[in-house]
């Protein structure tokens, strides 16, 4: 590994570790730190764990466990002159820095910059939430970026080592577009990509295959028609292209009926994970504009996947963007709020504990203590 790494002491992890906190202007938690008192948000609750990290901002974690060691790749969030919108053209990042753990509880290192977009040919700004996959002795870094002309697209790097440096492809992945790439291996080896994101992320202006920048701002806006789809592809056998055109997945009620683009509790909005429990397969997903981890349950990577329920209710902060990994013999949800600054453009990632329940069905995690 490459440049300077930090260790963090005083990481706090989980719902009895405080801790201070730094950021922004009228932040209640940066006050109750100030004056050494719990944290706590805007409205006066409890948070159920701590930032991993204080040094930087973070978000969209996505967490493997390779090695024993954890590893967390979460977008880089940084303060920018852009001013907040629907769309998140304030989400300004441009690098991604890697995070690691000998065990959850314990100390974080917070790698170096392990890919920068000037390094990266194609891509023009907006480093979104990134995910990683292993194949053999080389790690893939898969991210989101805009293009010169606008686009987001899905690019990917490699590295022989897990925190980097990775070393872009001079192009992204050819047939990619829209953000939020998450990369499932399976237990054959097979690994498949599940990708998009509406409203600004642009996954509304791909229906066709082609992006059109004149296209809807949000969605389909037809309330009554099933709601826009996330896509899936598998990826060839040396990681770095698709092996076919991204399919939709369906993601449907207890009836078999597809969520409907007005069911905004429930319908599909960005944030893509899966895992596989039990032998079924879990996608879970944001729903965006109402501020829910949901997820739905299948018997292929493929899908259809029947809705289940909510994994995680709203965090502090509009964004909601999570992974799930199991480790130490017990399954964890890594996700992120906007504790230390008080806003959504700088996030930090947490960690907790998820359980099940013994039908296979997830038991709700309150982000808040009662
Ligand atoms: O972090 C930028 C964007 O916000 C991500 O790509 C989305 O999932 C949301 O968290």
């Amino acid at each position: 590994m490459k440049g300077p790494t930090m260790k963090l002491a005083s990481v706090a992890l989980l719902a009895l570790a405080l801790g201070g906190c730094q950021g922004g202007e009228g932040n209640q938690s940066a006050a109750n730190a100030a004056n050494g008192a719990e944290p706590r948000s805007p409205d006066g609750r409890r948070y159920l764990s701590q930032p991993l990290v204080k040094d930087i901002y973070t978000a969209d974690p996505s967490a493997h466990v390779w090695n024993g060691k954890i590893y967390v790749y979460p977008s880089h969030d940084i303060d920018g002159p852009t001013p907040e919108d629907d769309l998140g053209a304030h989400f300004e990042m441009r690098d991604y820095r890697i995070l690691s753990m000998d065990k959850i509880g314990g100390p974080v290192t917070v790698g170096p910059v392990a890919l920068d977009v000037k390094d990266v040919p194609w891509a023009d700004k907006q480093m979104w939430a990134p995910d990683a996959a292993k194949k053999g002795d080389t790690y893939y870094l898969y991210f989101p970026a805009k293009d010169k002309q606008g686009a987001f697209r899905i690019g990917v790097a490699t590295s022989k080592d897990p925190m980097g440096p990775f070393k872009a492809q001079p192009q992204p992945i050819k047939g990619s577009f829209s953000i939020d790439p998450a990369v499932f291996t399976d237990t054959d080896g097979q690994s498949y990509m599940y990708f998009g994101g509406i409203w600004g992320g642009q996954l509304q202006r791909n229906l066709s295959g082609k992006y059109d920048p004149n296209g809807s701002k949000t969605d389909l806006g037809q309330d009554d028609k099933p709601a826009i789809a996330p896509r899936v592809a598998k990826m060839s056998g040396d990681m770095l292209e698709f092996a076919e055109t991204p399919r939709e997945i369906q993601i449907v009620d207890d009836k078999g009926k597809p969520l409907l683009g007005g069911d905004h509790d429930r319908r599909f909005f960005e944030a893509s994970w899966m895992h596989k429990y039990n032998g079924k397969y879990y996608f879970s997903y944001s729903t965006g504009d109402t501020h829910y981890l949901v997820y739905a349950i299948g018997d292929s990577p493929y899908g259809p996947f029947t809705y289940k329920g909510r994994i995680l209710e709203p965090v502090e902060g509009w964004t909601t963007h999570h992974s799930i990994v199991e480790w130490g013999g017990k399954w964890w949800l890594f996700y992120a709020d906007s504790q230390l600054s008080g806003q959504t453009r700088l996030r930090n990632v947490k960690v907790t504990e998820l359980h099940y329940n013994p039908d296979g069905t997830i038991k709700t995690i309150d982000p808040f203590v009662k």
